[in-house]
């Protein structure tokens, strides 16, 4: 089921749940080896949301600024390597909204527990925005915000659930976008909390 929610971004309800079984003990072991933190963003602001990353580089937030690294700046060595099954998930998706040969450099995982929340954002720290972003949702499902081009343009509003991605490319690429506080509950595999992961081509060229 593929659902054409903006041009050039599709939803694909439950695309993630083939996945499943691999994709929670690989998750599992980069949040071993790069615990979640709660970044603080360049306005002195410690993000609801806690944060960590997969692959040859991360998205970090501090004081100075917001920026990709190799590094994990918690550690000082380099993030975890992006397990296959994640890097299969991103490029199956990518394909299935029609992005042929995605090779995402970065997987920014996002935990929200209740009450936590994403304002209103671009992602514009990439260098190559031809590429699309997948996104995908598991645990508690989430009220995701899509708006437009200006920060001021009307938000539509999606339920995101357990299992479903979507494919950001094309003009929603730079869409505002964010993520309602999320409601309490309970999910049968990852308890109060919902998880974000995010497959980001970050740097020009292949
Ligand atoms: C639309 N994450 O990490 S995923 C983010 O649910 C982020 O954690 C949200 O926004 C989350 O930056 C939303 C959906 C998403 C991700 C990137 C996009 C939608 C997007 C980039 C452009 C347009
Ligand atoms: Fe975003």
């Amino acid at each position: 089921p593929r659902e054409t929610i903006g041009e050039g971004a599709a939803l694909l309800r439950g695309f993630a749940k083939p996945f499943e079984a691999e994709l929670m003990p690989a998750l599992r072991e980069i949040v071993r080896q790069a615990p979640f933190r709660h970044l603080i963003t360049p306005g002195g602001h410690r993000m609801s949301v806690a944060m960590t990353n997969s692959g040859s580089l991360g998205w970090v937030s501090d004081p100075s600024g917001y920026r990709y690294d190799g590094i994990d700046p918690n550690s000082g060595t380099p993030w975890p390597p992006m397990p296959p099954v994640l890097r299969k998930l991103a490029a199956d998706a990518a394909a299935a909204g029609g992005f042929n040969g995605f090779a995402s450099e970065a997987c920014l995982i996002n935990r929200y527990v209740p009450g936590a929340k994403l304002s209103l954002h671009q992602d514009k720290d990439e260098l190559d925005f031809a590429a699309p972003i997948v996104s995908v949702s598991l645990g508690l499902p989430a009220i995701f915000l899509f708006g437009g081009l200006k920060r001021s343009d009307p938000t539509r509003r999606y339920r995101l659930e357990h299992g479903d991605v979507v494919v950001w490319g094309g003009p929603s690429r730079l869409a505002f976008h964010g993520v309602a506080p999320l409601a309490d509950g309970e999910h049968g595999l990852l308890g109060r909390q919902r998880i974000n992961l995010t497959f980001r081509k970050v740097r020009l060229g292949a």
